[in-house]
């Protein structure tokens, strides 16, 4: 199978600071998953569970209309906390937090002035 095109360094670069700032040293991603949010558009609580080792974390970049993350427990039903993020927001999970339960709620109507009516989110990986 061919390889997946190289991801932009300028975006590997970040990941591998941002997880080393949160206390995950030598993070290198290999993939990146991109979510468009319009607003209403919602991420039901979920675990990523797709990559290969769990012991790397997650980073996720925040551009465009704010949103609030839920972050739970490592069982669905409980509790999730609320955490804000806006344009810019960088949020890393690892470690014994990597399995917990997250999502999006419903993004609130609005324009960004940078990115109009709409919420991207990348998320930066080690899949393989
Ligand atoms: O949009 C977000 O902030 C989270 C995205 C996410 O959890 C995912 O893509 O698996
Ligand atoms: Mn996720």
């Amino acid at each position: 199978a061919k390889p997946w095109p190289a991801l932009p360094p300028l975006l590997v670069d970040l990941a591998t600071r941002a997880a080393a700032q949160a206390g995950f040293d030598g993070f290198v991603a290999d993939a990146c998953l991109v979510n468009h949010y319009l607003p209403g558009t919602r991420l039901s609580l979920h675990q990523d569970r797709d990559e290969q080792d769990y012991g790397q974390p997650i980073v996720s970049i925040s551009l465009g209309l704010p949103a609030v993350f839920l972050f739970g427990g490592l069982q669905r039903s409980d509790r999730p906390r609320h955490i804000p993020l806006s344009h810019g927001d960088v949020l890393v999970w690892g470690g014994e937090d990597r399995l917990r339960f997250h999502g999006v709620l419903p993004i609130k109507p609005g324009v960004h002035p940078r990115m109009g009516e709409r919420r991207i989110n990348l998320t930066l990986r080690k899949a393989g």
